[in-house]
């Protein structure tokens, strides 16, 4: 049997019994496409470094877009928990596949649904929730990435549209995107959202190449050089950074879930590994030093488990606040880079091959730990709601 074909999920505190059966079927219909349709190619495109365009279709229809928001888009009206076991079961494939779902729904579909007209809610999001239109998010900038307040893109009032100038780096599928939510300071510096569509004047959005990391993501920039947005383009119902940090929490909530599967599948691997490589006589899973490492991971999963399951459950009842959101991205996201390098180092050199997951979920997972705020800034923030002094300031 190939390695993808048997993985399995490690619980080793019993949390299923915490789901519901939703949540576990939500969680199965996932898990099999992943082995059916990501695994079988995520190597190929990882290695070609190339977006495996053609899975889109198939996102929307497990309905990895948007999974909690209302079925009145298109979406799956499905709890907190059920997105987070979403994501999981997505970045146990790649994390790039599970960037793909994180963008489309909680940075470019929560936008329009929050803060969005009516009428702006039914235009958009149901063609996103099917996957007929790719979504981005445009927050960073070239000179203002973890301070996103400094941004100089603007809009200028002209009549019955803002004229967009500026630009925006590392955007994630913006290279293939048909709508960016851009966020950009009005005349008076207030932040801002629009939805900006492929095809506008002025607008481009070339490709950054060269990444070590998510591979199988599609990265690139946003240009806008005299964009006329119509004003019915403008998200009417939000001001200030707290727009674009809002759509963030939603999304490093799903990483905080996400990054579990890229652990349990490095876990996973090393696992059967240990079990079947033989050195001076034995499996070196019989050796103490692996052992060391393999009881390390097992915990490390489960703690991560416990902190998802419980920021879940506070998500459902709308309490999850942005600091814990943060603790548990920082902690979730470091624990599978972890788990990631010391599965590599079980395999030996084999580790380094593509014939096993480790050394690209490493690699992924780096891209992780920097985007949607770094480990630091993340720690910064826990720190300032420990202390309630500002060390951004
Ligand atoms: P600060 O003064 O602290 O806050 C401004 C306003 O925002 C509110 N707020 C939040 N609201 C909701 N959710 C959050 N997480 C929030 N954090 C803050 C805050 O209450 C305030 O509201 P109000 O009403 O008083 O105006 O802002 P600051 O300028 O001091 O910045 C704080 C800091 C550093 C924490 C923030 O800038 C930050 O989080 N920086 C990191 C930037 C970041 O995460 N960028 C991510 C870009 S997108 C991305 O990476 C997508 S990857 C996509 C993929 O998955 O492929
Ligand atoms: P910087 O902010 O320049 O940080 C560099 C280093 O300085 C970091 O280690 C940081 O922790 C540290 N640092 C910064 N400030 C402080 C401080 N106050 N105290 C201590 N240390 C500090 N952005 C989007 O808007 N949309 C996307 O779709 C998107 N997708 C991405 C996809 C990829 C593959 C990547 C790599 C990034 C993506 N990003 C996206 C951007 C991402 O959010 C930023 O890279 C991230 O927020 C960090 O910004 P920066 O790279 O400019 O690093």
């Amino acid at each position: 049997m190939a390695r993808t074909e048997r993985f399995q999920g490690h619980d080793y505190y019993n949390i299923d019994e915490l789901l519901s059966e939703e949540h576990l079927l939500a969680r199965g219909a996932v898990r099999d496409w992943v082995s059916s349709e990501i695994m079988p190619i995520i190597e190929d495109y990882s290695n070609r470094a190339e977006y495996p365009r053609h899975i889109v279709k198939g996102l929307a229809e497990i309905g990895a877009f948007g999974p909690s928001l209302p079925e009145k888009y298109g979406c799956g009206g499905m709890d907190e928990i059920s997105y987070g076991i979403i994501m999981q079961e997505l970045e146990r494939g790649d994390s790039g596949v599970r960037s793909a779902a994180s963008v489309q729904g909680s940075l470019v579909m929560y936008p329009i649904y929050k803060f969005g007209s009516e009428e702006q809610r039914m235009k958009y999001l149901p063609k996103l929730a099917s996957g007929e239109f790719i979504g981005c998010f445009g927050l960073t900038e070239p000179d203002h990435g973890s301070n996103p307040n400094g941004m100089i893109t603007n809009i200028r009032d002209d009549g019955d549209a803002y004229i967009l100038n500026g630009s925006k780096m590392w955007i994630t599928n913006s290279p293939i995107a048909d709508v960016a939510v851009v966020w950009a300071k009005d005349e008076e510096g207030v932040i801002r959202g629009l939805i900006v569509e492929k095809g506008m004047k002025g607008f481009s959005a070339p490709e950054i190449h060269g990444k070590w990391s998510l591979r199988a993501s599609c990265t690139g920039e946003l240009v806008f050089e005299d964009v006329r947005v119509p004003k019915a383009n403008l998200l009417p119902n939000v001001k200030g950074l707290k727009g674009p940090l809002s759509c963030l929490s939603k999304a490093r909530y799903g990483i905080a879930w996400g990054v579990i599967g890229a652990a349990m599948d490095c876990y996973d691997s090393a696992l059967r590994y240990s079990q079947e490589r033989v050195q001076f006589g034995k499996p070196i899973g019989a050796f103490q030093l692996t052992q060391k490492k393999l009881a390390e991971m097992i915990t490390e999963i489960t703690k991560a488990q416990l902190l998802a399951w419980r920021l879940g459950t506070l998500a459902n009842k709308g309490k999850a606040t942005p600091a814990q959101i943060s603790m548990a991205k920082r902690n979730n996201v470091m624990m599978a880079l972890e788990v990631a390098r010391e599965a590599r180092q079980i395999h030996g050199g084999m580790g380094i091959t593509n014939e096993y997951p480790c050394m690209r979920h490493m690699m992924n997972l780096e891209t992780v730990l920097t985007y949607e705020g770094t480990h630091d800034i993340h720690l910064l923030i826990t720190g300032m709601d420990v202390t309630g002094f500002n060390a951004f300031k």
